[in-house]
């Protein structure tokens, strides 16, 4: 039976309506790496140019990825994670530092 924009199928008396089903594009969580060469303040200096964060969260993260390993910075759509990734690792390499940062489907 096709569809009314109403939702129903023709007939008042018949309450089948179809729920609109609304697809959520895949999120994409932006990660940061640890090494042993890149200096702290780049890494902070990176996460206050491209990921909007202020300094004393850009601290705690750069923190977290020193000790833990890694770390989350941030979650985004398939194409700003890209962005990210691409960006990060341009200005890393520009700067001759190893720093890695991947991208993860959530
Ligand atoms: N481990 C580095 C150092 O001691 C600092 C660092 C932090 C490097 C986070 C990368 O993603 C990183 N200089």
């Amino acid at each position: 039976m096709s569809e009314k924009p109403d939702g129903t199928h023709g007939d008042p008396g018949l309450l089948t309506k179809t729920k609109p089903k609304t697809q959520r594009p895949p999120l994409y969580k932006v990660l940061i790496l640890n090494d042993d060469y890149t200096p702290m303040e780049f890494v902070v200096h990176i996460l206050e140019r491209f990921f909007g964060l202020n300094h004393s969260q850009a601290f705690e993260i750069m923190l977290t990825v020193h000790k833990k390993g890694l770390a989350v910075v941030g979650v985004f759509s398939y194409e700003i994670a890209e962005t990210k990734v691409t960006q990060v690792m341009d200005f890393a390499r520009r700067h001759q530092h190893p720093l890695q940062c991947t991208m993860e489907k959530e």
